[in-house]
């Protein structure tokens, strides 16, 4: 077989000659992980820039990610959904505020559908490892359905798809169901059954109240108070969905008066507490009008800042656990018998089910351990050296042509995630653009750079609740560093990432010079609230 060597900046001539070394792989400019509000954003945007050579690999069976998994009773978003959309697909049939998971699916799914880019999807293919061939330029990816090659990857795998089991002596044996919140079993009926609920997060605080009303008893295992406050939900009438679907320019009002409502939480997070005072009010008053038992209230109010946990909403959650069949237990687990839950006080409580709500791995992604670098380590052997992180929360270096959606510090605990993806990938197309105009093979962030990057921001983040509230949580890392949250606003982190910085990356491959007249126009990023 030729080894003729190829132009290393020219992607076609390289992908046609490993074609000819090896047949079975499938070559593709471009490879999407994850078909939640991630990758489908990455892949409607590919296909806009005129990148069809792309495919997306999904491990489920359909899109929606995160949103397709969480099918607990009482699933919803907790972002109003106006702003929890994609700002180039607005949809005027939100039926109420805080949309339910099941319209969010649904939007999901026809969004994928009118896209138009459903036929480069692998449902029910799992990724099995991608390394870096620097030889060639480019990520092997083996999936359990073959083998891809491909010139970029762009991982929207998501930060809470893996689900975390709580580590309970004893749990493995337990005779009856157990389940987690991500993982619903739809087959076992709660009605008249004793339920234990571990956890209360933001999944837990929207099951208890939906299994409190079906369960003979439920009891809730809270290891650490949140602070909760009302769920001001509102049902839209038909009228004020005709005026949405009929006037796209009330729809964008609402986007943007929503965004800035948002918005104005963020001093509260990353400069002054204190100023969360008002919100805490409200948290309390929500206590004192769910539960009238002082006993319980004591025991639900947290001893942290408003903020250092997420902040959750709910009307419901403090009415259930007041109700006459729900216990609160707030000493800890010791271990669980194959019919019962021990706490460390002795008292064995028997139940039929377990609904383990202990979350999801965030700071140890499990995508990282399969993604393999120019020197041959995995992003997660990188990132227990270093910590979680990355430039923009999007590159790395020593992983060339790799874009992490929903990467570090992407996170927020506030507004709308689907806003961060959608800068991130707007920088991604930036940086697309930039290899094909220039005629790179490969570009990857330079580490000084990253590093000042990071420093700048885990100096910022000493200033924030999540430092300074009192509390832990799943923000920090095992040494105490905050590596999920951005801390600063969201429209700093778009303009961070409007333009893309190539100073600030290494490139492979010569600039060649470009034909007057071929440029193709700068993608431009969707009409949005701050633009
Ligand atoms: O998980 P969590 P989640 N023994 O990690 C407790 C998003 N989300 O699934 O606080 C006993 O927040 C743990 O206790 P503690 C949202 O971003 C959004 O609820 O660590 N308890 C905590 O109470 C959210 O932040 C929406 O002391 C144990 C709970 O389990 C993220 O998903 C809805 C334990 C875990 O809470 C995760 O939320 C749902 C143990 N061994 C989720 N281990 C909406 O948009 C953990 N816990 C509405």
């Amino acid at each position: 077989m030729s080894t003729t060597a190829t132009d290393p900046a020219d992607p076609a001539a390289q992908a046609a000659q490993a074609e000819q070394a090896d047949p079975t792989v499938r070559h593709v400019d471009h490879l999407v992980i994850g078909a939640g509000f991630a990758g489908l954003c990455a892949a409607i945007k590919l296909q806009e820039d005129g990148e069809h050579d792309f495919v997306v690999i999904e491990k489920g069976d359909d899109v929606g990610g995160t949103w397709r998994d969480n099918t607990y009773p009482g699933a919803a978003c907790d972002v109003p959904s106006q702003l929890y959309s994609f700002s180039f697909a607005p949809n005027p049939d939100w039926t109420s505020s805080f949309s339910p998971q099941p319209e969010i699916q649904a939007y999901l799914r026809r969004v994928a559908r009118e896209s138009g880019t459903l036929d480069r999807f692998r449902f029910g293919t799992r990724v099995e490892d991608a390394t870096w061939d620097d030889a060639t330029a480019r990520w092997t990816v083996q999936t359990s359905a073959g083998t891809w090659s491909a010139g970029s990857l762009v991982v929207g795998a998501g930060g809470l798809s893996e689900p975390k089991l709580p580590d309970i002596e004893g749990i493995g044996d337990f005779c009856g169901h157990l389940f987690h919140s991500a993982r619903w079993d739809h087959d076992v009926d709660l009605a008249g059954k004793r339920v234990a609920v571990i956890g209360t997060g933001a999944s837990a605080i929207q099951i208890v109240p939906e299994v409190q009303r079906v369960a003979a008893r439920l009891d809730v295992y809270q290891r650490t108070a949140p602070w909760v406050i009302p769920r001001n939900d509102r049902r839209y009438s038909a009228l004020e969905r005709a005026a949405l679907r009929r006037m796209p320019g009330l729809q964008r009002a609402y986007r943007t008066a929503v965004y800035w409502a948002r918005e104005t939480y963020v001093p509260a997070f990353t400069l002054e507490p204190g100023i969360a005072y008002p919100a805490r009010k409200l948290a309390e008053a929500n206590i004192a009008r769910g539960i009238s038992d002082p006993d319980l209230r004591e025991r639900v109010t947290p001893h942290f800042a408003l903020g250092c946990k997420r902040v959750l909403i709910s009307n419901a959650y403090y009415p259930a656990l007041a109700a006459g069949n729900v216990d609160l237990v707030t000493d800890r687990i010791a271990r669980v018998t194959p019919t019962s839950v021990v706490t460390a006080d002795g008292t064995e409580r028997e139940v039929d089910v377990i609904i383990v709500a202990t979350g999801f791995h965030t700071t140890e992604l499990p995508i990282t351990e399969h993604l393999v670098g120019r020197r041959g380590r995995t992003l997660a052997e990188r990132w227990r050296e270093s910590g979680m992180a990355a430039y923009k929360g999007t590159t790395v270096p020593e992983f060339p042509n790799l874009f992490l959606l929903v990467g570090p510090n992407t996170g927020l605990g506030h507004s709308s995630m689907v806003f961060m993806i959608e800068s991130q990938v707007q920088y991604v197309r930036q940086a697309l653009r930039t290899m094909r105009l220039n005629r790179y093979a490969a570009l990857e962030p330079r580490e000084d750079v990253a590093a000042r990057w990071n420093d700048r921001l885990q100096q910022r983040m000493k200033r924030t609740v999540w430092h300074r509230g009192g509390c832990s949580s799943w923000y920090l890392d095992e040494h105490g560093r905050n590596t999920t949250l951005w801390p600063r606003t969201t429209f700093g982190f778009r303009a961070a990432l409007r333009e893309f910085d190539a100073a600030a990356y290494a490139v492979r491959g010569e600039p060649a010079p470009l034909p007057t007249g071929t440029i193709p126009p700068t993608p431009q990023q969707t009409e949005d609230v701050p633009a």
